[in-house]
């Protein structure tokens, strides 16, 4: 097998913790000027048109090839987040792509008060329906499902994929649930439509957003105005805040934050003309039978669901004193900078470093997915613990801060080249296994479960929109933080699980801001000519 077969399975499909949370990410778009239902609808239309124009390009693979530090890039992932969608196993989940199928989807799906229609959204010409249509298409679907009535089947999605797994054969037993669901993973892409949520203001609206669409906020809240296997779903809700949630597995999230740029900018474009009306179909509701049993696992979802929302911990902050300005001024990388941030932050914190990951791209390679950034190194090491210590003069701690970057842009170089070790040791692992080999030696060290017990789980997410985009941490005791760092600002997503009595998601955001404001005052008062 291939390493990126062996990857999507291995990280994604046979990993049995809910999707939510733990697997698919958040989008937060800038929260847009609506603020009533007409207002939603008629974003939600704009919203439909823009990501069918997008998908126009990927049909007539027209999309511009994208290049990192001057290579080309694999663009295979584009080709997997429309029209798919993950279907639950028991043991082990696989996707499904209808996009090259010899009758490609037609329709998207749309939630409204737990309630899944589909909507079609090409005419029998092929041409696709105008924003004007959408929304008179979209009206129809809010005015059939004025209130909250149905059972909530978008739960089930939520829960650990075995027992999802197990209560999905449940549910597709009955053959107009089964033709439902298969409406749902044939569909383009889903449209939630949310209500409205709290109405707090800055940072922390942004981090009730990111909380929006990461898990919905429960049972209680719209968690169930999802359908999570879908790979796209856009939410949008009627205060004008919007998003998406993506499930990972099919794709990175470059491929999907160049769509939603796309979307964005295209919502943003006046309106040209008003299309003539047409006498269009009533969008189909998608009916469910909900048995006992189905009913029972219902109800399980919703305790599960419940207290995964309970236990996150979500921290937005928009670190405002700069920007990629600043570092790169000072001729370092900014993504270098902004980790070695994140490690004097950690050891400010903790008095200790930890095994730290960072998404690198593989796309350089034909299918290439992602490989391991390991930002605690030996180099980030002596900058955290000479950087507070008051014997060191502040020329020697520059000259260590340099070293840090310089040490992090290197590690980050081989391992966008392919020589990063750790799906290399993964796939070592898995072709012992293939080859029935007992597990060899260096897998089974302490050493290598520690070095894997990523206590900062990291991504830089950069995106034209001046979006968020946020995950949980992935293990018990660790943080999921994921930047998307601006001219002039840095948009940072910062996760914890409030079980954990040592992880605190404001904390450690708050102590990134100290730390990269900090580096940037020492660099200030350390004229680098003395260097
Ligand atoms: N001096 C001045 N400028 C510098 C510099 C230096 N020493 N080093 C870098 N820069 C500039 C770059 O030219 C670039 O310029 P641009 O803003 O005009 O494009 C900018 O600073 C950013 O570079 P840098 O911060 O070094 O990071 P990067 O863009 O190379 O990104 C990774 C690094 C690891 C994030 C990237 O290689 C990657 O793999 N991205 C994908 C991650 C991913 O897939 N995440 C999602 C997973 S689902
Ligand atoms: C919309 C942005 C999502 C970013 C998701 C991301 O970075 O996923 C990482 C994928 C990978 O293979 O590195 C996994 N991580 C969230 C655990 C860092």
């Amino acid at each position: 097998m291939k390493l990126s077969q062996w990857w999507v399975q291995v990280a994604y499909l046979e990993y049995r913790l809910p999707v939510v949370v733990h697997s698919s990410p958040g989008l937060v778009l800038p929260r847009m000027d609506f603020r009533d239902k007409q207002g939603q609808i008629r974003f939600a239309s704009k919203l439909i048109a823009g990501v069918l124009d997008f998908k126009t390009m990927i049909d007539n693979e027209t999309l511009p090839v994208e290049f990192l530090g001057g290579k080309p890039l694999c663009m295979n992932q584009y080709y997997e987040v429309l029209s798919s969608c993950r279907i639950p196993g028991v043991s082990r989940d696989s996707v499904v792509n209808h996009a090259r199928s010899s009758q490609p989807p037609k329709h998207i799906t749309v939630v409204h008060n737990f309630q899944f229609f589909q909507l079609d959204v090409y005419h029998s010409d092929g041409t696709a329906l105008t924003p004007d249509q959408l929304c008179v298409q979209l009206e129809k679907i809010c005015r059939a499902s004025p209130d909250p009535g149905a059972e909530p089947v978008g739960i089930l999605t939520t829960q650990h994929r075995d027992v999802w797994g197990k209560s999905y054969l449940n549910l597709i037993r009955d053959p107009t649930n089964k033709a439902s669901v298969s409406s749902i993973q044939r569909s383009i892409f889903t449209l939630c439509l949310d209500g409205s949520t709290s109405g707090a203001a800055g940072d922390q609206s942004r981090s009730a957003a990111a909380v929006q669409m990461l898990h919905g906020g429960g049972s209680r809240g719209y968690s169930a105005n999802r359908w999570f296997d879908k790979t796209l779903q856009f939410i949008v809700g009627e205060d004008g805040t919007c998003g998406a949630n993506y499930e990972h597995a099919p794709a990175e999230g470059p491929p999907i934050v160049a769509l939603i740029d796309h979307v964005v900018e295209f919502t943003r474009k006046p309106e040209t003309s008003s299309s003539p009306a047409a006498s269009l179909p009533v969008p189909h509701k998608l009916p469910f039978n909900v048995s006992p049993e189905v009913k029972r696992d219902i109800e399980a979802a919703k305790v599960s669901m419940d207290s995964l929302a309970q236990d996150l911990d979500m921290r937005v902050s928009v670190f405002g004193h700069f920007g990629k300005n600043v570092p790169k001024s000072h001729r370092m990388s900014p993504d270098a900078f902004i980790q070695v941030g994140l490690q004097l932050a950690f050891y400010r914190k903790y008095r200790r470093c930890c095994a730290t990951y960072e998404s690198a791209s593989l796309r350089m390679f034909r299918l290439g997915r992602t490989d391991t950034i390991r930002s605690a190194s030996n180099a980030s090491a002596s900058f955290v613990k000479a950087f507070d210590d008051p014997s060191k003069q502040n020329l020697e701690k520059v000259d260590l801060m340099e070293k840090a970057v310089k040490a992090h842009r290197s590690y980050t170089n081989m391992a966008v080249s392919g020589q990063a070790i750790d799906r290399h040791l993964l796939g070592l692992k898995l072709q012992a296994a293939e080859e029935k080999l007992p597990v060899p030696e260096i897998f089974r060290d302490p050493a290598y479960a520690k070095a894997l017990h990523y206590r900062l789980s990291t991504s830089q997410v950069p995106s034209k929109t001046d979006c968020v985009m946020c995950f949980g941490p992935v293990v018990t005791d660790g943080y999921g933080v994921c930047y998307n760092p601006m001219d002039d600002h840095i948009n940072f997503a910062v996760s914890a699980f409030n079980s954990c009595g040592e992880t605190d998601a404001g904390g450690l955001a708050a102590a990134v801001e100290d730390a990269l404001l900090d580096m940037k005052v020492l660099l200030d008062r350390t004229p680098r000519s003395k260097l």
